[in-house]
């Protein structure tokens, strides 16, 4: 029988054969699991409440979390890291919303993720008649995703999952908004029927190869290179084409610069690294090529005094998006592909090309990094009462260079600056940070995220403001025993805790918060270890404690007050204004 079956006759069949049936709830997760899709982050409610119970009893794993918001920067990181869509589950309008920052974010940062919402009956939410939790969700969703569907019937639930799977993870990746109707979950259909029906998506994201002139273009520029610079960003971790990055950097001989979350692609201390000499490499060189990575606010857009000479560089571009191209400066050679695919055409044609880079330039960059490794490594080694963050940190890089299979996960402003600078990673997609739009909250959910795809243990590096937008989170990590170590870098405050009311009145400053709070409590009250450590000697301890244990630990470090700084590396982007300045002599310059 198939899906012209009327409702009477599939009603009959429910009462006498109920096992040649199926439903909206059943078909949506074989519709999943047909595409190798084995887990959902959510959080419960109506209308998808039992669809979670159900997936867990078909064997998927269903986290559900304390908020969406971090459901869905779990999903979003689980994207990143299996180069599979991440699914997060919500209930309508609220939880929805709650969602949707999260998929914005995903999409920003060019993760595959699909956002799935139960909405409320169509015919009241379309007369706008007041059903619970109305809300036109379809129409709010589109401008924060790169594609957004619905599903109006229990057939199409085959072929929207497939479609929703494909818009994620094709070309450049990014979110995707499914709604799904209560009412569709409950309607029924032959069992048979229902299992044609179901798509599985057939080369999803498929391989791109630049065209050949293209390649011939950018050997071109690179042969006329004295001073060649690679740039390595998070597209490029996330194509998993380690092998080939690896070779491109290593047979063409450039000094490379990772962007955070590409720290780790090759390791931080590969002898190529020019992390420690960034600022030279920038400004000095004359031929840079951007691997996954765009020229955005995170590299100046590619102007001003960072890159030095204006029209002293020529760009080689490798990107999925061709419109990604000349999108701040001009790219002399554009390679439009997936990374491996680029990498690999590149290495074919650089062959007896001469394309090495003179040996003046390689020795600069590499003084340069040596002397600032050196610095940096005094500052590490201090003992400064109370604990500044180079010290705390030069304790937590240690602990990863002993544990080079840990993923570290980083938010907050100094707390995030400076780990970045400082913590080396040693293996691909082993950082997870707060991405290009620099979000506060993602730690949480990306702690887990990790924890849960990769098994392994995680380190989560936070500020205490960045810990408190995630916070109750603990609790998830408790609840499924994850190896999660988060240690809050708590400096009462936001970038510093010693603000002051600068009108003098009787509330604190708008960036303090209660000082030494005692976050470690928190982890202490859903199960976990907590620990209190006020030097370096107390936070090795603890660490060490926390990654053998791999037991939920969060240990609170408390750092001086005085010593961040105000946004940390970012200050410039503050707005200034004259007048301001004139009036408060504590304003930020
Ligand atoms: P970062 O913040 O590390 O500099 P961005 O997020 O700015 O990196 O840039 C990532 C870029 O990688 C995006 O322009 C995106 O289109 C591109 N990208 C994503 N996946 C791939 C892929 N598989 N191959 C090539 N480029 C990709
Ligand atoms: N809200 C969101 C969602 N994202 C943001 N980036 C901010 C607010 C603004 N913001 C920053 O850019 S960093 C930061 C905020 C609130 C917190 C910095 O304080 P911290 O780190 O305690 O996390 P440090 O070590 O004290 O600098
Ligand atoms: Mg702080």
């Amino acid at each position: 029988m198939g899906i012209a079956e009327t409702s009477e006759s599939l009603k009959a069949r429910a009462e006498t054969a109920p096992e040649t049936l199926t439903d909206g709830f059943h078909l949506l997760i074989d519709a999943l699991k047909v595409n190798d899709i084995t887990t959902i982050y959510n959080v419960p409610g109506i209308p998808i409440t039992d669809l979670g119970r159900y997936a867990q009893a078909q064997g998927m794993r269903v986290i559900s979390f304390r908020h969406e918001q971090h459901a869905g920067y779990a999903a979003s990181v689980a994207g990143f890291l299996t180069k599979k869509p991440g699914v997060c589950m919500t209930v309508s309008a609220p939880g929805f919303l709650n969602g949707l920052t999260a998929m914005a974010n995903a999409t920003t940062n060019c993760w595959p993720m699909i956002l799935i919402s139960g909405s409320s009956e169509r015919e009241i939410v379309d007369l706008a008649q007041g059903d619970y939790e109305e809300m036109d969700q379809l129409a709010i969703a589109r401008p924060f995703c790169k594609a957004a569907y619905r599903l109006n019937h229990v057939e199409d639930i085959g072929i929207a999952i497939a479609r929703a799977i494909r818009s994620a993870v094709s070309g450049r990746p990014g979110g995707v908004y499914l709604d799904i109707p209560g009412a569709v979950l409950g309607q029924i259909m032959d069992a048979q029927e229902g299992s044609k029906s179901l798509v599985k998506v057939i080369d999803p994201a498929p391989r791109q190869s630049p065209a050949s002139d293209a390649v011939a273009r950018a050997i071109e520029v690179m042969k006329g290179a004295e001073r060649p610079l690679i740039v390595l960003g998070k597209g490029a971790a996330y194509d998993q084409s380690d092998d080939l990055v690896r070779e491109l950097v290593e047979k063409t001989g450039y000094p490379f610069l990772p962007m955070s979350m590409a720290k780790g692609l090759l390791p931080d201390v590969h002898p190529q690294c020019a992390s420690a000499a960034r600022s030279m490499v920038l400004k000095d060189s004359d031929v840079v090529i951007m691997v996954g990575a765009r020229i955005n606010w995170l590299l100046s857009h590619g102007k001003g005094k960072q890159w030095g000479e204006p029209g002293g560089k020529r760009f080689v571009q490798i990107d999925i998006s061709a419109e990604e191209m000349d999108s701040n400066v001009e790219i002399a050679a554009p390679l439009v592909g997936d990374v491996g695919s680029c990498a690999k055409a590149l290495l074919d044609a650089m062959e007896g090309e001469g394309i090495a880079p003179p040996t003046d330039w390689l020795d600069a960059v590499h003084t340069k990094a040596e002397a600032n490794m050196a610095k940096m490594a005094n500052r590490l080694r201090n003992n400064n009462n109370p604990m500044d963050y180079h010290a705390a940190l030069g304790v937590l890089k240690d602990a990863i260079t002993e544990r080079p299979d840990t993923i570290l996960v980083n938010e907050g402003a100094n707390t995030l600056d400076l780990a970045r600078s400082i913590v080396n990673v040693h293996k691909p997609r082993h950082r997870i940070d707060v991405g290009t739009w620099g979000v506060m909250g993602i730690g949480m959910g990306a702690a887990i995220a990790a924890a849960i795809e990769t098994g392994k243990q995680v380190l989560a590096v936070e500020g205490d403001s960045a810990f408190g937008f995630c916070g109750m989170e603990v609790e998830t990590i408790c609840r499924y025993k994850l190896p999660v170590c988060v240690v809050v870098f708590n400096n009462n405050g936001i970038y510093r805790g010693d603000g002051e009311n600068w009108g003098g009145g009787e509330d604190p400053s708008t960036t303090v918060f209660v000082p030494d709070a005692r976050y470690d409590k928190m982890m202490e009250a859903f199960g976990g270890d907590g620990a209190w450590v006020t030097t370096p000697d107390e936070l090795r301890q603890a660490v060490t404690a926390a990654l053998d244990s791999g037991k939920p630990t969060l240990i609170n470090a408390a750092i001086d007050p005085a010593a961040g700084k105000e946004s940390g590396n970012i200050g410039n982007l503050n707005p200034q204004s004259i007048v301001a300045q004139a009036r408060y002599p504590q304003v930020h310059k």
